[in-house]
């Protein structure tokens, strides 16, 4: 039977189809696409071997409505025909898939991708709030966001570089704008704005400071958070970005490797690449 029968390819040639969305944003689905897999992995934490991609936990409630997700049932909405088209696919396998197939069609890298997620929760095991970072701040909070996760230095900076895509909605997160002209294609733009532009500080109607420079050519106003900025301030992050602003192949070389590694958070592997922790509890085993 072709239902089980499972042809990722097939997924990601349907993911694909999807992101052409002349009505919604720049005219495509990716960027937010690329989000819902950041933040379905980023809730991560190595210490209690908790959160993590595991589980497609943004379903419910609890963490789907966690205002740092705001915004993503775009993601998961757009992702619906995918799902019932290839229904043995868990959801925490098609979010993952979603983000590194968007990122693919943006022009972006192939990062390695495994299947073998479940969609099993245990309400009582699911990631509190307050997992995801918090834009307004500075370089201490990106380091225990993401040193929680097992990242170093390097690897935040390289994992920043994502936000070359899509743009920020004062309606989900309070921030305003795109970080570069052409939000719909993967490149390093995002740290070579960051270094090349004057910044100047912003604070928007509705409170929140964000920095800005416009761009005369484009006639746009280009946006940075705060914690974008705090990667140039900052002697351990700042020479990577320097490496990334004129290294493009090596931005894409070791974005491939981290944003796969995010992918693979609390994700255990036999020998097969069978995932052996199911039910996203540590050492534990559902079959
Ligand atoms: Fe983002 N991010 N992110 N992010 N992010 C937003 C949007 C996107 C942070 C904050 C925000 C990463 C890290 C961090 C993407 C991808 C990644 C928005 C705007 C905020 C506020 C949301 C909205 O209003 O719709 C912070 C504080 C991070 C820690 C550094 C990752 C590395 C850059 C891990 C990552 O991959 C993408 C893509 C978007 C655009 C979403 C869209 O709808 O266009």
């Amino acid at each position: 039977m072709s239902s089980t029968i499972r042809d990722y390819a097939s997924v990601r040639r349907a993911i694909a189809s999807l992101l052409k969305q002349p009505e919604y944003d720049d005219g495509s689905a990716g960027p937010v696409l690329v989000r819902l897999a950041w933040h379905s992995a980023g809730t991560y934490d190595a210490s209690t071997d908790t959160g993590g991609s595991n589980g497609a936990g943004m379903r419910y409630e609890a963490e789907g409505g966690d205002p740092a997700n705001a915004g993503l049932q775009h993601a998961r909405v757009f992702l619906e025909p995918v799902k019932a088209a290839h229904p043995w696919i868990t959801y925490s396998d098609l979010w993952t898939l979603a983000g590194v197939e968007a990122i693919k069609q943006m022009g972006g890298p192939d990062i390695a991708w495994w299947p073998g997620r479940t969609d099993y929760v245990d309400d009582s095991k699911l990631p509190p709030r307050g997992r995801l970072p918090d834009a307004a701040l500075g370089n201490d909070h990106l380091r225990a966001i993401f040193y929680r996760m097992g990242f170093n230095d390097q690897e935040i900076v390289a994992l920043s570089g994502a936000h070359n895509l899509g743009r920020c909605h004062a309606d989900r997160s309070g921030f305003d704008g795109a970080w570069v002209n052409n939000p719909t294609r993967f490149s390093n733009t995002y740290f070579k704005l960051m270094l090349e532009r004057e910044w100047r500080e912003k604070v928007l109607d509705n409170g929140v400071r964000q920095y800005v420079y416009y761009d005369e050519d484009a006639e746009e106003e280009l946006m940075m958070l705060p914690t974008d900025l705090a990667l140039i301030s900052d002697k351990s992050f700042r020479p990577w970005v320097e490496v990334y602003a004129r290294d493009k192949e090596r931005f894409f070389g070791d974005f491939a490797r981290v944003f796969g590694k995010l992918m693979e958070l609390g994700i255990r592997r036999g020998e097969k690449g069978e995932v052996v922790n199911t039910d996203n509890l540590k050492g534990g085993y559902v079959s």
